[in-house]
């Protein structure tokens, strides 16, 4: 087990697509478990691999209180979604910015667990929002770039001082 070092926005490297897991091997439920030990130690309520410069589509969530109920994705896919709604999200690689963003109110998730089983869920509120946050990081999204480029600058501008002033 490790605590891995999560990228901090902006940083090109959380631009890069996540390339499928090819088949599920003990690396990758060593890798699942080290991504479950650095979110809960964040502490966050989801990480997606390309946080951890892993360029793989993994993603590990835990939205319970008591930190017991780990879900893994691997290779997730968003197989139908529904409703709008806006919410306020922050992210571990943006730390201490917290916009409102409008995604789909309920997702359907085709993904394998960390035994390469398929699995599909069906979620709403908090999980789906989550869900889909962690799968833009897959693809090389940060939740900021659903914001206008005006807030885009003002939020690069603030990070770009705070890591200056951080050194
Ligand atoms: O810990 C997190 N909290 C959160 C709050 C609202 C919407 C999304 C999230 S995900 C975030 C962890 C993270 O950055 N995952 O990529
Ligand atoms: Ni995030």
């Amino acid at each position: 087990m490790a605590i891995l070092k999560i990228l901090q926005y902006p940083d090109k490297r959380l631009h890069k697509v996540a390339r499928k897991v090819e088949q599920v091997k003990e690396a990758t439920r060593e890798l699942v478990c080290d991504m479950a030990e650095t979110m809960y130690a964040a502490p966050g309520v989801g990480l997606a691999a390309t946080q951890v410069d892993v360029h793989e589509q993994i993603i590990v969530l835990d939205i319970s209180e008591a930190h017991n109920q780990l879900r893994v994705f691997i290779n997730p896919e968003v197989i139908a979604s529904s409703g709008e709604e806006e919410g306020e999200e922050g992210c571990l690689s943006v730390p201490g910015i917290y916009e409102n963003v409008r995604r789909a109110e309920k997702v359907t998730v085709r993904a394998l667990n960390e035994k390469g089983d398929s699995f599909t869920l069906e979620a709403d509120g908090f999980l789906a929002v989550c869900i889909q946050h962690e799968i833009d990081h897959l693809r090389g999204k940060v939740f900021v770039e659903h914001l206008s480029q005006l807030k885009q600058i003002r939020i690069r501008a603030k990070l770009k001082k705070r890591l200056r002033e951080t050194l």
